[in-house]
């Protein structure tokens, strides 16, 4: 593939990086053509955002904290998208909060399984489930619900970012906390899971690892006080606020700006 070069003073230089990034790990067999179509909807969000950590998301995380800290097994969910934007964030997470990490595709492709976990053990995974998934969610339809016998099935907290919405309420109904990271505050995912922060995963995973090893400090009473009065669906609304308020904050600036200007007013 031609490298087209990325001037370091692009005002986007840090998007086209991860693009490349991306565009990488297709060339690998770690992530699908649907994925980048994934990540084009996630970066639309974040423009609406403000490529910021919104208030909201913060809350979410603290509560995502706490929860992975009570839990009893939690594991980390990783698809294409996760591995190739995240392994890292995903292992030092893994590290700090005591999580299993399982690998848990929509497409499954053969070799991409491997390809994952190559990418994931050079990133300082250490134990990676759902290589050769031989149990199965019945719950779930997608190829998602073939899993490891020792991972998502038996957790009791699971992780689910950037997932494709048909999921996040299959583990609820079976009794499982769900925690996912989602752009898009109107998913089916967002909308069904406990706890959603609504983040980019390469800004929310390092914020997340800090807030464990931050939050493993206090008590179990208090851990189980911030999860219990975190409201996904009052959170969720914030987050839309937020996106309202900016909207609306862009638009009274450029009303403003024509009527600074008479030969611009219609
Ligand atoms: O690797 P596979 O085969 O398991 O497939 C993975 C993808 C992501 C292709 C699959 O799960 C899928 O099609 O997902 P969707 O339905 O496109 O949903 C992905 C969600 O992630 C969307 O709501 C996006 O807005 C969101 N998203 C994309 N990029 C990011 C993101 N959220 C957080 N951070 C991002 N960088």
């Amino acid at each position: 593939m031609t490298e087209f070069p990325i001037p370091r003073n692009h005002p986007r230089a840090e998007s086209l990086l991860i693009r490349r990034k991306l565009t990488a790990q297709l060339d690998a067999g770690v992530l699908v053509p649907e994925g980048m179509i994934a990540h084009g909807r996630g970066e639309a969000f974040d423009y609406l955002i403000g490529e910021v950590t919104t208030p909201p998301a913060r809350h979410a995380i603290e509560a995502a904290a706490a929860s992975l800290i009570l839990a009893e097994y939690p594991v980390i969910s990783v698809n294409g998208n996760v591995a190739a934007l995240a392994a890292r964030d995903v292992a030092e997470l893994a590290r700090a909060s005591g999580a299993s990490v399982e690998i848990n595709l929509f497409h499954r492709l053969p070799g991409r399984e491997e390809a994952i976990a190559r990418l994931l053990r050079d990133a300082g995974v250490k134990k990676i489930l759902g290589i050769e998934p031989s149990a199965t969610i019945p719950e779930i339809g997608s190829g998602r619900r073939r899993v490891d016998p020792d991972g998502i099935l038996v957790a009791d907290v699971v992780l689910v970012p950037l997932e494709d919405g048909d999921r996040s309420e299959a583990l609820r109904k079976l009794g499982k906390t769900v925690i996912t990271v989602d752009l898009n505050p109107l998913s089916r995912t967002s909308q069904t899971a406990s706890i959603s922060i609504v983040d980019n995963i390469v800004r929310a995973l390092p914020r997340l690892t800090d807030e464990v090893v931050q939050s493993s400090k206090i008590g179990r009473d208090g851990l189980r006080e911030i999860v219990s009065l975190f409201d996904n669906q009052r959170n969720l609304g914030r987050i839309l606020n937020h996106i309202l308020e900016r909207m609306k904050g862009l638009s009274e600036a450029k009303f403003e700006m024509t009527e600074a200007l008479p030969s611009q007013r219609r």
